[in-house]
């Protein structure tokens, strides 16, 4: 059995999510954060979404990876791989088969808020690499990098355009805490969708077989689940407008009728108008101007950049 380190309970995130949706729900517009769409049935969902022909930024970053990872080993040198929202793994073995050939890596640490999730990643990879020290953390990455293990030259990474979900002041925050982290020698590896033509854009978030939909309208399943609500999710559409001015795609739930909910746990009734939209998620799209700006408002240094060819899809390093 692996050591397994919690930050977070299972009421932690209970009462998380308790507050996010009371605060969601009483905001105009409405909200509800994206963090809640992986239960079991959405993390499959994810999945399945990755293998769309819509959805390239899935396979676009894997082929980075496979192209550059071996670089990305040698610029960095690092011995500790901490890998921010731990995913399928996949693209994660790209990197620890790099580091290892490069001859460096000692510790690998995945943090996700997911126990049952990280448990099972971190076992599946502590058999293939049996030299490899695996540390998995229990943890919200967005308020405990500061608990996370510091030890050794850390390549800290967080792939698969994950920051796309923070807002530009979010990030910020995210970017700059991050900073306070890192010691000299150690980097930051992340991956970035790009921003492109719309048409493509919206294509991704809003695929013809309705996966992404399904996705979407799995918040109120969860909601349901989770808080005794009684959501219908049938009477929401999926809408996924690009936002050019801000350069996001946003993800809403629109109310097809004029409803009443009813969350249990929170005693709470809401109303929804006929055409109301709630937002569900945003998924910024990023220019190597831009990020090289914010990194550097944070404190840290671009200092490799790779594309596919397409530049549909980057890989960056960030140091100190
Ligand atoms: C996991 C946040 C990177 O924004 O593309 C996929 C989630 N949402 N389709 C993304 C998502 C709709 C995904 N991230």
């Amino acid at each position: 059995m692996l050591p397994i380190e919690y930050h977070l309970t299972a009421d932690d995130l209970a009462k998380s999510l308790r507050e996010d949706v009371y605060d969601g729900l009483t905001s105009r517009p409405k909200t509800l954060p994206p963090k809640w769409f992986y239960d079991e049935r959405g993390s499959v969902l994810f999945e399945r979404i990755t293998e769309l022909p819509e959805y390239y930024p899935t396979r676009t970053e894997r082929a980075i990876l496979e192209r550059y990872a071996a670089d990305i080993a040698a610029v960095t040198g690092s011995d500790t791989l901490v890998e921010l929202g731990a995913g399928s793994g996949e693209k994660t073995r790209l990197l620890l088969d790099a580091l290892g050939a490069g001859g460096t890596l000692r510790r690998f640490v995945p943090v996700d808020v997911s126990g049952d999730f990280l448990r099972d990643a971190a076992a599946g990879i502590a058999a293939s690499y049996p030299g490899v020290d695996v540390r998995p953390v229990v943890a919200d990455f967005v308020r405990h990098l500061h608990l996370l293990p510091t030890a050794g030259r850390r390549l800290v990474a967080m792939i698969g355009s994950t920051i796309g979900n923070l807002t530009p002041a979010e990030r910020l925050g995210f970017l700059a805490e991050l900073r306070g982290t890192l010691a000299e020698g150690d980097a930051l590896l992340l991956g970035l969708d790009l921003v492109k033509a719309p048409a493509r854009l919206r294509a991704a978030y809003d695929d013809a077989q309705g996966v992404t939909a399904e996705f979407n309208r799995n918040v109120l399943r969860v909601i349901n689940r989770e808080l005794d609500a009684d959501f219908a999710p049938d009477a929401f559409a999926h809408v996924a407008p690009w936002d050019a001015e801000a350069e996001w795609i946003e993800m809403r739930l629109r109310s097809t009728r004029r409803q009443r909910v009813h969350v249990g746990a929170l005693d709470l009734d809401v109303g929804f108008a006929e055409g109301e939209e709630m937002r569900t998620e945003i998924s910024a799209k990023f220019r190597r101007e831009g990020i090289e700006g914010e990194l550097a408002r944070a404190g840290l240094t671009l200092t490799h950049w790779w594309t596919d060819p397409d530049g549909d899809f980057a890989l960056l390093v960030a140091v100190p």
